[in-house]
């Protein structure tokens, strides 16, 4: 049995496009990581995770890998990518790395292979299918707008993509892909790193049943997901590769059930360490996806989350996340944008942060970043945001133009892709030129500098949070339980491990809000506070956004 470190850990995400820009391109580097490890150190986080570095032409900036074996020269050389390695391990920082395998990059060779023609050794590293009716071979829309299949004159087929027709799926029914893609891995894994992130894991077993080749008919979102071989896949891979190495894995596992979780991240350890859901971030989302202003609502949040803290208790593991590069920031979502703004990122770290799992900080989420004033459709850069406002507003005329700005300005993902804010100087420090996207014009007030050199700052109380959770087992291995579940306001919940007992009170409003503390917390104390929290009387009264931490004495 391996030690399980990544239990006791929290990891950074690193975006390395909009990190820090070493060489004044206007696009951040590896080079500009290793020259911030020193911050990250300062966090006390323990785990890099970088958003993918390979060789990539960049449609969706590195989801769409060309070469796995070599850096996209944007982001530096493998020198540096070595060097950084060094230098992180150096300082007791471990780097995971992103693992982009359901898809490849149209420009793979693979995949220059596979077109060129029906008979090619590599043709069945993708998936072809002929027409049907003059159109694509099933009904699929891709994630990226469009349908999901492309046809390729060179040989009259069809090829699948989940996403945008430069990222054609790979064919994991393939064993000789799989043994490429496990050799890829163990390249890697040979030089040090310690782990993967994997993306859209979930997808690569695609609904066909045993020897047929059709595609079904229906919702991809829905049918794509977990499909027949995929534990089947995932196990292999775990006895052939991770297995071999002390690393942590994490699958992206969109469409993810609590059912489904405990099998991925099973504690037996028969495949991954543990998976990112999207059930949360998806509650502010309908059936025409996620271009809406719909909020999420606060007694759903509990119920969902409670219910992954339940169903995975003693038999799988969590990952606690609020922010990535693919969600709009959670301060401009849940909290508060304008005079609670630092206040209300403190009490959203507060409530995820004392959950069981493995907390996730997302570049920027600890100085209280928001989402960005974007103004025209020109200033994004993000395919997935560019695609939808051609397709919904430009072609199908659905959405008028304001109201999908309007959408694009809460939830495209570029809102999370603007260059961090090192500083209040030029550029927000981030870079010497021009960056590649905008950069948030609020750097003058919200920046590392300023809040690394303030006592009550949203950095410092980030940093009070991992010291915590270092401290403390019970935050690792506390017994979780909701109180007042369908207060639409409040979310309370309480830990107990051992004898000891932690409550943790959130008040997710813009008004005060006062609860009557169980019995056995009237003379607790103060963990953690983000205001001065009158407790009388065996009760709480929580100002606007406030969060408390209590022990019980
Ligand atoms: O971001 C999303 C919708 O806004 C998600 O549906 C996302 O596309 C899905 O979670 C898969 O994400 C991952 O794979 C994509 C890539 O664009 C994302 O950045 C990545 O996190 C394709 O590789
Ligand atoms: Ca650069």
């Amino acid at each position: 049995m391996k030690t399980q470190w990544w239990k006791k850990a929290v990891v950074y995400q690193i975006y390395p496009r909009s990190f820090c820009d070493s060489n004044g391109d206007g696009i951040g580097d590896l080079n500009g990581i290793t020259s911030k490890l020193g911050y990250l150190k300062e966090l006390g986080v323990d785990v890099l995770w970088i958003s993918p570095f390979c060789q990539s032409p960049m449609h969706d900036n590195g989801y769409d890998v060309s070469d796995y074996y070599s850096i996209n020269p944007e982001f530096g050389t493998m020198t540096d990518f070595d060097r950084l390695l060094e230098s992180a391990h150096n300082m007791g920082l471990k780097i995971v790395m992103d693992l982009v395998v359901n898809h490849s990059s149209n420009e793979h060779p693979w995949f220059t292979e596979s077109r060129s023609s029906r008979e090619n050794p590599r043709r069945d590293y993708y998936f072809w299918r002929d027409g049907r009716d003059g159109g694509p071979p099933n009904d699929w829309k891709a994630f990226f707008s469009g349908p999901a299949w492309t046809l390729d004159k060179a040989t009259g087929q069809y090829y699948l993509h989940c996403f945008s027709p430069q990222q054609p799926d790979l064919n994991w029914e393939n064993p000789s892909l799989r043994a490429e893609i496990f050799d890829m891995m163990r390249f890697w894994l040979n030089k040090g790193i310690d782990g993967f992130r994997m993306d859209v894991i979930s997808f690569i077993s695609k609904p066909l049943n045993a020897g047929s080749l059709v595609f079904p008919d229906g919702d991809m979102r829905i049918l794509v997901p977990n499909g027949p071989r995929v534990h089947e896949f995932l196990s292999n891979m775990r006895r052939e590769v991770l297995s071999r190495y002390d690393i942590m894995t994490v699958g992206e596992a969109s469409g993810v059930t609590v059912d489904e979780a405990v099998k991925y991240a099973n504690s037996g350890g028969s495949e991954l360490d543990m998976v990112f859901h999207f059930e949360h971030v998806g509650l502010d989302g309908s059936e025409t996806g996620k271009w809406n202003d719909l909020k999420i609502n606060l007694v759903e949040l509990k119920k969902v989350l409670t219910r992954w803290q339940h169903g995975l208790f003693g038999r799988a593991w969590n990952s606690l996340y609020w922010c990535n590069h693919d969600q709009p920031r959670i301060v401009s979502r849940l909290g508060d944008e304008g005079e609670y703004r630092e206040k209300s990122a403190k009490m959203l770290a507060t409530c995820l942060h004392f959950m069981q799992g493995t907390p996730y900080v997302y570049q920027g989420e600890e100085l209280g970043m928001t989402n960005a004033p974007f103004a025209g459709i020109g200033d994004y850069r993000d395919l997935e945001s560019i695609n939808a406002y051609e397709e919904l507003v430009v072609q199908e005329k659905r959405i008028a133009e304001g109201e999908m700005l309007r959408y694009l300005r809460l939830k495209s993902r570029d809102n999370s892709r603007t260059p961090m804010h090192w500083n209040g100087g030029r550029h927000a420090g981030f870079s010497d030129s021009e960056p590649w996207i905008m950069l948030n014009p609020n750097y003058r007030e919200i920046n590392a500098e300023e809040q690394m050199q303030r006592a009550g700052s949203v950095f410092a109380y980030y940093k009070t949070l991992i010291k915590l959770r270092k401290e403390m087992d019970i935050i690792t291995h506390g017994d979780y339980q909701l109180l007042m579940p369908d207060d639409p306001y409040l979310f309370i919940y309480t830990r107990s491990y051992g004898g000891e007992e932690l409550i943790v009170a959130c008040n997710f409003s813009g008004f005060g809000q006062v609860f009557t503390l169980p019995e056995r917390f009237h003379s607790a104390k103060v963990l953690i506070a983000n205001e001065a929290h009158p407790i009388t009387e065996g009760a709480v009264s929580l100002g606007a956004f406030g969060a408390v931490v209590l022990a019980a004495t």
